[in-house]
């Protein structure tokens, strides 16, 4: 069995989640200082977000050089040392790599502005700009130079879009592959990877249809099969937000040699109803529920699945799925489902401590790159609209709520650093921290360490049912309960969550409970956002 099917990976955003010089910034040896910490919760792989050189337009998405280390996170001695020290604990390191575009500083595209034939086709330049294609951020996607020409830009307007149709490109691309892979990493998340298939074709873009399918798959597979990566241990993920189950499928069957699994976002975007993710409107369980059983019965034997509610671009898990008034308890739910499903869990880095969305008092106070474009983009069609407007318009969907530093203690700036944070940290500090989460038994951590620790444990017949059964919702329409059975050979796992701040009569056996986010259980009636797990073997 491949090593990455019964572990769970820790994401860090390396900027916010230790600070060891007291710049304010995260830091490499930030990072290596809190492994024990992750050892002790119990994760087998860390993925790290960007730590490349970068200008930070978009906090390291925006790469500069991908082979060096941002000295902001400090120096490959220090790489090494977090590698070392990982290897000690049997933690693997996944990095984070950016192929759909570069930053502009990026010595490629420094030459491509001064016409060097070879690096201009490194890029898509074109006199005719396709305008129906938008920046994710806001606003246009394309920026004109000189001549009339422009360069396309799918994200801000220092990320300019790479040519993937390009060989050199393509080449390019293997050597970083294998730069990395000498270095010793365990895997690779690959940002935006539908989009280095691009369809640049007017008709199509008008409808909607930008990734082209066949060109990506080639991309992908080409990658794999002429570099080293075609090691088969890695854990390698693709950020798919194009992807369907059967897209999915395509990436991550075994038999076609590409990626392990990938991030899908179908059930992130259930309450969107195909409006701006800021309009997104409440969530409907029973919709939601359909989408995790979709994916989980279409990719059951045909791929495999990366499992997430949270990372460093979505709001934090409990302010948007669940209840603040019940953070602990619905902390708890969210983890119990997810966990129990098959695939591959993500925790955000926070997540394990209940972290939640950050009151931000005015536009000056955010960093986000999208929150400020957007706030011109939509400025420019709407005169009256206002920086307040905005600050209430972003409120719950920004970026900025899961990057405000982590919360280690109840210290200055939350133990994160001594010197001026980069971006605010949370007033709740003081009553949401590791430290605290460490000392009571009760809290989210342990629990977390425990669903960990059911996949983990292969001697325990748990991880089989969670690593390989199949998967049944139980009463699909209720919109209260996330009820759900995993199946294999003889044992069975059944799921019973609350998903409401509500108490609700609910049908279930008292026995076998093996977990529950209360020290009682009632007869058929669940407390709010009260879960259950159920364990029988026959
Ligand atoms: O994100 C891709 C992406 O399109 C969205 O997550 C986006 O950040 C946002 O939700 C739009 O509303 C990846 C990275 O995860 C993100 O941090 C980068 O900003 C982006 O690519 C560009 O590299
Ligand atoms: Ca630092």
């Amino acid at each position: 069995m491949n090593w990455w099917k019964n572990v769970v990976v820790y994401q860090i955003y390396p900027k916010s989640f230790k600070d060891t010089n007291n710049d304010g910034i995260g830091d490499l040896k930030g990072i290596e200082e809190k492994i024990p910490y992750l050892n002790q919760l119990g994760v087998g792989a860390i993925w790290i977000s960007p730590f490349f050189l970068s200008p930070m337009v978009d906090n390291g998405y925006d790469v500069q050089d991908y082979k060096k280390i941002n000295p902001i996170f400090g120096t490959m001695e220090d790489f090494d040392n977090l590698k070392k020290t990982c290897d000690k604990y049997n933690i693997k390191i996944i990095v984070d790599f950016v192929a759909n575009h570069t930053s502009d500083k990026h010595e490629w595209f420094q030459k491509a502005l001064k016409n060097e034939e070879k690096y201009k086709d490194y890029y898509v330049f074109t006199k005719d700009p396709i305008w129906e294609k938008k920046s994710v951020f806001g606003g246009e996607a394309w920026e004109k130079i000189n001549n009339d020409e422009y360069y396309l830009h799918s994200f801000a307007v220092n990320q300019p879009d790479l040519n993937w149709e390009n060989p050199n490109v393509r080449k390019e691309f293997k050597e970083i592959m294998n730069f990395w892979i000498d270095k010793g990493i365990g895997g690779v998340r690959f940002d935006v990877i539908d989009d280095i298939g691009k369809n640049l074709d007017r008709d199509l873009i008008k409808k909607g249809i930008y990734i082209d399918i066949e060109k990506l798959h080639s991309f992908v597979k080409e990658w794999r099969n002429e570099s080293k990566w075609n090691q088969e241990d890695l854990l390698t993920v693709g950020e798919s937000w194009d992807s369907s189950t059967d897209k999915a499928i395509l990436y991550t069957n075994p038999e076609r040699k590409e990626l392990a699994m990938v991030f899908g976002f179908e059930h992130i975007m259930s309450n969107w109803n195909n409006k701006p993710k800021w309009e997104a409107d409440k969530l409907d369980l029973a919709k939601y529920k359909k989408i995790i059983s979709k994916w989980q019965k279409e990719i059951h034997n045909n791929g495999w699945l990366a499992l997430f509610m949270s990372n460093h671009d979505l709001p934090r898990m409990i302010s948007n799925f669940g209840d603040e008034k019940y953070r602990i308890e619905s902390g708890k739910s969210l983890a119990l489902v997810l966990h129990m499903l098959q695939g591959t869990p993500f925790v955000y880095q926070g997540e394990e401590i209940g972290m939640l969305n950050c009151k931000f008092n005015n536009l000056e106070e955010h960093d986000d790159i999208e929150i400020h474009q957007m706030y011109e983009s939509i400025k420019k069609e709407n005169d009256d609209y206002t920086k307040e407007k905005h600050l209430q318009y972003v409120a719950k969907m920004n970026r900025d709520n899961a990057r405000t530093p982590m919360q280690w203690n109840k210290d200055l700036n939350a133990g994160f650093t001594n010197g001026k944070p980069w971006l605010k940290i949370n007033e709740n500090y003081k009553e949401i921290n590791v430290e605290d989460a460490l000392k009571d038994s009760n809290s989210l951590f342990y629990w977390y360490q425990k669903l960990i620790n059911f996949r983990k444990d292969l001697t325990n017949p748990i991880s089989n049912v969670i690593i390989n059964g199949d998967f049944e919702l139980i009463d699909s329409e209720n919109e209260k309960i996330f009820a759900y059975k995993r199946q294999y050979n003889n044992e069975e796992l059944i799921v019973i969550s609350n998903w409401s701040s509500d108490k609700v009569e609910f049908k279930f056996n008292k026995e076998n409970i093996i977990l529950n986010n209360y020290d009682y259980i009632n007869d058929n009636l669940l407390e709010p956002w009260q879960s259950i797990l159920i364990f029988i073997k026959k």
